[in-house]
């Protein structure tokens, strides 16, 4: 009766476990896993779970962890919370991934760069561990769900965690999600495609497959000059000439599209649609992951760029007219309700139910009204005012610079 159904031709299953939206990560901190349950009341409120399998996801296990992530690092993950994170900072094997102190450093870091300390980009704090081992298990099992045939496209929204290394957290990502889930997939696929729409550089996942040819990074970020003081823009890597660790087999199997503020939709669908369209024709991969951090969206309290709710998810509609299977992942997206809003459409994308959504949720399906009185997707004003809206600082040429560099 809500004008939603399965799509013809192809499967999509949903995967997530509720018990990721009780966590906080410390009063000033932008990663609000709140987000998420607005994104899942909103896939609920227009029905979405009717076009797809919905699975409620098992928390990974520590082996499944292990196959990227250091044994001692797995360890302290699953042992850690703020009340043992003292004790466990004094066991020996642990004091080797004590980070060195730098000048200027605002919080103490302890082992695998965790933290106490109020302001840390990588917390401990209550129920973490759960939340670690439960957003990789809805990767893994929608993972799992396209090696044995069963989905085309798999969703998992709570993970697309692409900062954190093998023995390392880094920019809130604990355990990364994406290089276990690229893992799985290269039992069965002999080349697997990575795409990265984060505003930010998915380095974490570059970096783990930077010497393999068999998988190809490409991510698209905000790069360059961050502020008046020249900070870098979060995590400060990606340029154009990082193509993979030179002098292994894994060169030119890595690709970075470094983008200034402010690039427009007009702009930024250039790019994505030429570059994308090009590492797929000449790589040939068998299977795609979607990392798609909503923190490219304008307005978003940490991205600087301006892309509107349809283009973002244009990419996902361009990525899943390639008939692959494919792993769609979310990642960062710090103003919520837009994350929401994204998200739901992206969802509705997939199952193409895109034309389906009215702009305001029918109200007999609405579990808490008050939280989504905004548009849910399409063009027009997207976001409110008071956010700021950050300057273009895109030069056209520019663009096409990097577009014939990407050529080869
Ligand atoms: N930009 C940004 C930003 N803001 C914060 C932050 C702010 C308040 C807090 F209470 C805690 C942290 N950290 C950062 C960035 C990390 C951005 C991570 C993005 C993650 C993703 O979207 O790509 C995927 C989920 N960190 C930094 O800029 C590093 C510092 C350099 C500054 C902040 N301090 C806390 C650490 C060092
Ligand atoms: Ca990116
Ligand atoms: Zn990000």
């Amino acid at each position: 009766s809500n004008g939603i159904t399965r799509p013809k031709g192809h499967k999509v299953s949903f995967h997530y476990n509720s018990g990721v939206e009780d966590m906080h990560f410390g009063k000033t901190h932008p990663m609000k896993p709140w987000r998420l349950t607005l994104t899942k009341h909103l896939v609920l409120g227009y029905g979405l779970q009717y076009a797809m399998d919905t699975y409620v996801a098992m928390p990974a296990s520590e082996e499944q962890v292990r196959a990227f992530h250091d044994p001692d690092y797995v360890d302290f993950l699953k042992a850690v919370s703020p009340q043992t994170f003292e004790t466990l900072c004094k066991v020996p094997r642990y004091q080797r991934f004590i980070p060195p102190k730098h000048e200027g450093d605002t919080v103490d870091l302890g082992p695998f760069n965790l933290s106490t300390s109020p302001g840390a980009d990588c917390p401990v704090f209550d129920g973490m561990s759960e939340y670690l081992f439960l957003y990789t298990g809805a990767t893994l099992a929608a993972t799992n769900q396209l090696l044995t045939g069963q989905s085309d496209i798999a969703i998992n929204w709570s993970g697309g965690l692409h900062h954190a290394h093998k023995s390392e957290a880094s920019g809130f990502c604990y355990i990364n999600d994406i290089v276990l889930a690229i893992i799985d997939l290269l039992h069965l696929y002999p080349r697997v495609l990575y795409i990265d729409i984060d505003v930010h550089h998915g380095d974490g996942v570059e970096e783990a497959f930077q010497r393999q040819p068999r998988v190809m990074t490409l991510s698209y970020h905000r790069y360059g000059p961050y502020d008046e003081t020249g900070h870098k823009f979060f995590p400060g890597t990606g340029d154009l000439a990082d193509t993979g660790l030179k002098g292994t087999i894994g060169e030119h199997f890595a690709l970075n599209v470094p983008i200034p503020s402010g690039i427009d939709d007009r702009q930024y669908k250039y790019l994505f649609e030429s570059i994308t369209a090009r590492a797929i024709d000449a790589y040939k991969p068998k299977a795609i992951v979607l990392q798609c951090g909503a923190d490219s969206l304008g307005g978003d309290r940490l991205g600087q760029f301006n892309i509107n709710i349809k283009q973002h998810g244009e990419c996902v509609s361009f990525v899943k007219k390639q008939g692959l299977p494919l792993l769609i992942l979310g990642g960062g997206g710090y103003t919520a309700r837009n994350v929401a809003r994204a998200w739901c459409h992206e969802t509705a994308l997939a199952t193409d139910n895109g034309s389906q959504l009215p702009d305001r949720i029918p109200l007999d399906l609405v579990p808490r009204p008050q939280a989504f009185t905004g548009r849910a997707h399409g063009d027009g004003l997207l976001f409110p005012k008071f956010q700021r809206d950050h300057k273009n600082d895109c030069v056209e040429a520019e663009l096409e610079y990097m577009v014939k560099r990407l050529e080869w």
